[in-house]
């Protein structure tokens, strides 16, 4: 298993429903790292860039409306498996049908307005950080107890 940074956006609806603190604190204590955090307005263009892969859905156009309706938080979030963890403990897309205990299993009933984003895949990732922070946003620094979060001799 390797170290990865994910892309975290804390949805519009999310915001509004003053769930940021929330949610950011389900991260930290999880014992993942935040490396990059910020609030932003995202333009149509940095939407539909996002989103390009579901251009031909139904759902684009609103997903886009919804996405630049309200402003965002941003995180860079760092740890061992991060991208899969993040995606676990966001829960399935649709908060109607999203597991109990996940974000969008325990805050949110819409399908549409489900709260959160993540990246699916490294790749994703990649692409997504570098899309919504400018270079040097995210941040590299010793986590002081890195060593009681992992068993150094097997998992770092
Ligand atoms: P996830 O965010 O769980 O990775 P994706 O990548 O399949 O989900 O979809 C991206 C976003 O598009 C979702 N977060 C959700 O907001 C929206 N979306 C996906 N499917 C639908 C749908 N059938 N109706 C409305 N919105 C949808």
């Amino acid at each position: 298993m390797a170290m990865e940074t994910t892309l975290l956006i804390v949805k519009p609806d999310g915001v509004q429903r003053s769930l940021v603190g929330e949610i950011i604190t389900r991260f930290e204590r999880k014992g993942l790292q935040l490396v990059g955090m910020k609030m932003m307005q995202i333009s149509n263009e940095l939407a539909s860039t996002h989103y390009a892969q579901h251009k031909e859905r139904p759902f684009y156009a609103g997903l886009v409306r919804f996405m630049t309706s309200s402003p965002v938080v941003v995180l860079a979030v760092r740890g061992v498996n991060a991208i899969e963890i993040c995606r676990k403990m966001m829960g399935a897309t649709f908060g109607s049908k999203a597991e109990a205990g996940t974000i969008r299993g325990d805050f949110g009933v819409s399908n549409s307005f489900n709260l959160i984003h993540g990246s699916d895949s490294p790749e994703a990732a990649a692409r997504e950080l570098e899309l919504f922070f400018a270079k040097g946003e995210v941040v590299s620094y010793e986590l002081g107890n890195l060593h009681w979060i992992y068993d150094a001799a097997e998992e770092l």
